[in-house]
C-alpha cells in the first residue's frame, strides 16, 4: 500500500506491505518489502552495514562504486553474506541509511532478523527480507540520533548485553598459529603484575579445527593450561570455531551426517581459510547441536570463563535441510544453545558473526576484520575485508552505534616498535581506535616491548584516556583532536 511518513520537514512517499505507525522519533513500517522515495540526488552517501563481523561497513557516494568485497569470490563467501551480493546497486545488511545535503539521514533499519537487507539508489531507500521479517523502522534526522533511536529498538528487541571483557592479551597478533604450552606459559609469566584481566589463547592449540582437543604443542592438556593462566592472576580465555570442521579432522570425517550438505547430499563449503574450504556444523540436527554443547562445557570444566567463539557466520549458511528454514533463526537458536551450555557468567565474543543475530547472546563482538602489524596489502586493495591495520579500523569506526547491543571489538592494539611495520601515526591511530570503541585489546609479549613502550601498555590499559564525539568520524581523546575520514 502507498503511504507517507512525515517528519518535521520531511514528507516521503513509502510503499510497503501495510499502514505506517509512528514509533519514537520515525515509523514502525510492517514486515514485507518496503521502498522509500528519497528526495536527495546522486550526490548523496549511502551507509552500507556488513552481514558479519569481517564485512565491510561504511557510507559512499551514490555515484561511486558500491562498498564490498570484490576480486576473489572465496573471500565473500567468508567474509560477507555471498548470497546477497551484488556488485551492480549499493546495498547491505540490516540497515541503511542516505545523507542528505544538509547532512541529516534518513534511515531504514530492519527490527529484527530474516535476513534483511537495505539498498538504495538515485530514488529509492529500500528494504527486503530472505525469511519472514519484524517490520522496520523509518527515521530522519541527526545521524547520531537516529542510530541511537535505531539501535535502542534493536536493543529491546533483540536483548542487549553489557558486560565488559577488560583488558585483554591475546596470543593471535603475535604467535599465530605458532604457539605452544611453553611459549604460552614464559608469556603468562611475563605478564604479572600488568594490568590484564584476560589472557586468552587463539588458534593453533586444537587437535584440527573441527577437533576440539589439545594437539602435541600442549601435550599437559587444556586444563592444566587453563590452571597456569588462572595461577598467574588471569582470567583464562580460549578460541574455539565450534560452528565449521575441517575436511582433514575427525569430526568431519567420522560424522558427515551432521555436516550442512548442498544438495546432493555432499558437505556444503562455507567458506575458505588454512588453505582450504571447510564445512559447518548442521544445526538443525539435534545430536549437533548437543556435540556444539560438549565442546562449550569441556572448555568451560577446563576452566576457560571468556571464549572467542569464531567463523560463526557458518551458522546462518544455507544447506539442504535449512532450504526453508530462516537461516538467521537456525544461527540464532544455535548460539542460543551455546549461551544456555556455558552459563551466563561465562564472557563470549562472537567472531566472524552475523551481527544483529548475536545480539542478546554475546557479550563482545568483533566489527571488523583481522588488523595486522602492517598497514595495508596491495594484493587486497579491493577487498576491504582483508586483513590490515587500516581495513579493521576503516570498518570498526562506522559500527560504533552498535554499542547498546554488546561491547564492540575493534581487535588488537599494537605497543611494539620492532617486528611491525606500522609507522607511528598508522600505530597511534590504531590504539586510537580502540580507545574510541572502548576495547582493550593488544597481543604484545611483554619480551617484545622495551621499558618505555610496556610503559605505554600499561598505562592505556590501566587508565584509557577520556573520549569526546564531535561528529560521524572525529573525536577528542586526551585533548588531541583524530579524524577517521582520511582511512574511511
Ligand atoms: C584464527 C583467527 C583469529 C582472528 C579471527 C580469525 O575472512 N577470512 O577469511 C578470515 C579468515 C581468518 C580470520 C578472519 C577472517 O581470522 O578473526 O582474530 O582468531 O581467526 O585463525
Amino acid at each position: 500500500m502507498h503511504a507517507e511518513a512525515r517528519f518535521p520537514d520531511l514528507a516521503v512517499p513509502v510503499r510497503a506491505a501495510g499502514p505506517l505507525t509512528r514509533l519514537g522519533l520515525g515509523w514502525l513500517v510492517p514486515p514485507g518489502p518496503v521502498a522509500v522515495l528519497h528526495p536527495f540526488d546522486e550526490g548523496a552517501s549511502f551507509y552500507r552495514h556488513g552481514w558479519n563481523s569481517w564485512s565491510p561497513s561504511g557510507w559512499r557516494r551514490l555515484t561511486e562504486p558500491p562498498l564490498r568485497i570484490g576480486g576473489d569470490p572465496a573471500r565473500l563467501l567468508t567474509a560477507d553474506d555471498a548470497a546477497n551480493d551484488t556488485p551492480l546497486a549499493h546495498s547491505g545488511s540490516a540497515v541503511g541509511a542516505l545523507e542528505g545535503p544538509d547532512g541529516r539521514v534518513l534511515l531504514l533499519g530492519a527490527l529484527g532478523l530474516g535476513t534483511p537487507r537495505v539498498g538504495a539508489d538515485r530514488h529509492v531507500l529500500h528494504g527486503t527480507t530472505e525469511d519472514a521479517g519484524d517490520g522496520w523502522f523509518l527515521a530522519w534526522g541527526r545521524e547520531d540520533e537516529v542510530f541511537g533511536a535505531y539501535a535502542a529498538l534493536l536493543a529491546e528487541r533483540l536483548g542487549g548485553r553489557d558486560r565488559r571483557a577488560g583488558a585483554v592479551w591475546s596470543s593471535w597478533y603475535s604467535y599465530y598459529e605458532d604457539v605452544d604450552e611453553d611459549l604460552l606459559a614464559r608469556t603468562v609469566e611475563d605478564l604479572r603484575g600488568h594490568p590484564i584481566d584476560v589472557v586468552q589463547l587463539d588458534d593453533g592449540w586444537e587437535a584440527a579445527v573441527g577437533d576440539w582437543t589439545a594437539n602435541d604443542r600442549f601435550p599437559s592438556g587444556m586444563a592444566a593450561t587453563a590452571s597456569r593462566i588462572a595461577a598467574a592472576g588471569f582470567r583464562p580465555g580460549l578460541w574455539l570455531a565450534p560452528l565449521i570442521a575441517l575436511p582433514r579432522s575427525r569430526f568431519a570425517r567420522d560424522h558427515p551426517e551432521l555436516l550442512v550438505q548442498d544438495d546432493d547430499g555432499r558437505p556444503l563449503v562455507t567458506g575458505t581459510n588454512w588453505g582450504t574450504g571447510y564445512f559447518a556444523l548442521d544445526t538443525t540436527r539435534p545430536e549437533a547441536l548437543d556435540h556444539l554443547a560438549d565442546v562449550v562445557r569441556r572448555a568451560v570444566a577446563d576452566g576457560f570463563t571468556y571464549l572467542k567463539l569464531d567463523f560463526l557466520y557458518a551458522g546462518a549458511v544455507r544447506g539442504r535441510r535449512s532450504r526453508d528454514l530462516p537461516r538467521e533463526r537456525v544461527y540464532r537458536d544455535a548460539v542460543e544453545h551455546v549461551r544456555r551450555a556455558a552459563g551466563d557468567d561465562v564472557h563470549l565474543l562472537g567472531c566472524g558473526a552475523p551481527m544483529l543475530p548475536s545480539a542478546g547472546v554475546f557479550d563482545g563482538v568483533r566489527v571488523g576484520p583481522d588488523t595486522a602489524a602492517f598497514w595495508d596489502n596491495g594484493e587486497r586493495r579491493d577487498d576491504p575485508s582483508g586483513s590490515g591495520a587500516r581495513n579493521a579500523i576503516a570498518a570498526s569506526i562506522p559500527r560504533t552505534w552498535l554499542r547498546p547491543l554488546y561491547e564492540l571489538d575493534p581487535d588488537a592494539v599494537y605497543f611494539r616498535r620492532r617486528r611491525s611495520l606500522l609507522d607511528e601515526p598508522q600505530r597511534q591511530l590504531v590504539e586510537d581506535a580502540a580507545t574510541v570503541l572502548g576495547f582493550r585489546q593488544t597481543s604484545d609479549p611483554m619480551a617484545w616491548l622495551d621499558a618505555g613502550e610496556r610503559d605505554e601498555l600499561d598505562a592505556w590499559l590501566r587508565a584509557p584516556p577520556a573520549v569526546e564525539r564531535f561528529g560521524r568520524t572525529r573525536w577528542r581523546v586526551d585533548g588531541r583532536e583524530v579524524d577517521f575520514a582520511p582511512v574511511l
